[in-house]
């Protein structure tokens, strides 16, 4: 969506899929979606090294409604878990010098059933959400049909600029519609959100973290051309320090991610992270690739049993690369090409190569030179590529 915003994908953190729809702030406080979860992440993310690294946002997702609207038809806060309202939470997010992201639904309700907005409703709750200083909107899509989200997220997307308010637009829509055309027109999304989740919702698990980037490969001649700078395709969040991942698989998301251009979106506990998932998520020349300023997402170059290659070009002709090694048996497994293999020949004299988790300089390499090396079993080695031109 060209409203300036999001020219590099979104960085910051969401509650769903490490906090999901605990409401029950009086046994579990520390854990329940209220304005305590939501400040203290944002005191995280300006205290312990994200902010300055570029993750900025801090969302609500579902969940943190009151079960009616207010007298005015107004969307509005639970009352006991977020009684300062949400202004306020915002002020405070904006106060740390961070950004607000809000969520509600398209349609009668949220999926975790409460109160949507359906289509009378997109002026009212845009002009509220502005009122609020919310600096971002994700509009998922139960509980609506095909021809209501045609009309609705686009509509929405203009009441948002009607407020005048910079909001950038997430949109569940192709993900409601099997994310693939005829049904989803990629061409229309990018002119109407600033990103949107295509498939199907992250968990806690390898399994479901390696369906997602099997289909993301896929499906990449539809999906690639339809990233860009205000425009992201949204694999869902990051699940680094909760519990599915081991550390190899751990590297294995934030590389992807990486090469995918996709959202750097954390869902998980800030407050005991452990230091290596926290060590790998402020990987700054992961970061550097993730936000490299042309936007353009990379692709699975190859796939075969046990390695998948996938490539990205990166500003300045530099490349990054990621082979992955998609075998879950025995131990790491060797892995050999060349930057000529790898379809990088620009620089005739070659590359500098670096291996971005490991934080390791691997050395001077010609476009035939052999690189070699070995990838754990669901692991990963990202190469970061400097032209020696
Ligand atoms: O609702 C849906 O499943 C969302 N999925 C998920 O991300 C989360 O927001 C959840 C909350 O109830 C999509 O947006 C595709």
């Amino acid at each position: 969506l060209n409203n300036g915003l999001l020219r590099t994908p979104p960085m910051g953190w969401v509650p769903w899929e490490r906090f999901r729809c605990n409401t029950d702030c009086k046994n579990d406080p520390d854990n329940c979606i209220s304005e305590r979860l939501i400040k203290s992440m944002a005191d995280r993310l300006a205290g312990d090294g994200w902010k300055r690294l570029g993750y900025e946002y801090v969302n609500l997702d579902d969940c943190w409604e009151a079960p009616k609207r207010d007298a005015q038809g107004r969307l509005q806060p639970d009352p006991e878990r977020f009684p300062s309202g949400i202004k306020a939470l915002a002020d405070y997010v904006h106060s740390k010098g961070l950004k607000f992201g809000i969520y509600s639904d398209l349609g009668s309700a949220t999926c975790e059933h409460y109160p949507g907005t359906p289509l009378e409703a997109l002026d009212t709750d845009a002009r509220t959400f502005a009122e609020w200083g919310v600096d971002l909107l994700k509009l998922d899509g139960c509980f609506s049909n095909s021809s209501t989200k045609a009309i609705g997220y686009p509509k929405m997307s203009l009441s948002l600029n009607k407020t005048g308010r910079p909001i950038a637009f997430s949109c569940s829509w192709p993900a409601y519609e099997g994310g693939l055309p005829p049904k989803v027109n990629y061409t229309l999304l990018g002119k109407t959100c600033n990103l949107w989740r295509n498939y199907l919702d992250i968990q806690d698990s390898w399994a479901r973290l390696f369906r997602i980037i099997e289909w993301y490969g896929d499906h990449q001649d539809v999906l690639q051309p339809a990233a860009g700078p205000g425009g992201w395709n949204d694999p869902d969040t990051l699940i680094i320090g909760d519990f599915g991942l081991s550390h190899e698989q751990s590297k294995v998301q934030v590389a992807l991610w990486a090469i995918l251009a996709a959202p750097f979106f954390m869902s998980c506990n800030l407050q005991t992270i452990s230091e290596e998932a926290k060590d790998l998520l402020q990987n700054p020349l992961l970061i550097y690739i993730n936000q490299d300023s042309l936007g353009i997402q990379g692709r699975r170059i190859t796939k075969s049993h046990y390695f998948e290659v996938w490539k990205r070009p990166l500003v300045d002709g530099q490349y990054a690369v990621a082979i992955m090694n998609n075998g879950t048996d025995g131990m790491p497994r060797p892995f050999a090409t060349t930057a000529g293999l790898l379809g990088i020949s620009d620089c005739p004299a070659g590359y500098k190569i670096y291996n971005v988790l490991d934080k390791l300089f691997m050395g001077d390499y010609r476009l035939n030179d052999t690189i070699t090396s070995k990838v754990a079993p669901t692991g990963v080695i990202l190469m970061f590529l400097r032209p020696r031109c």
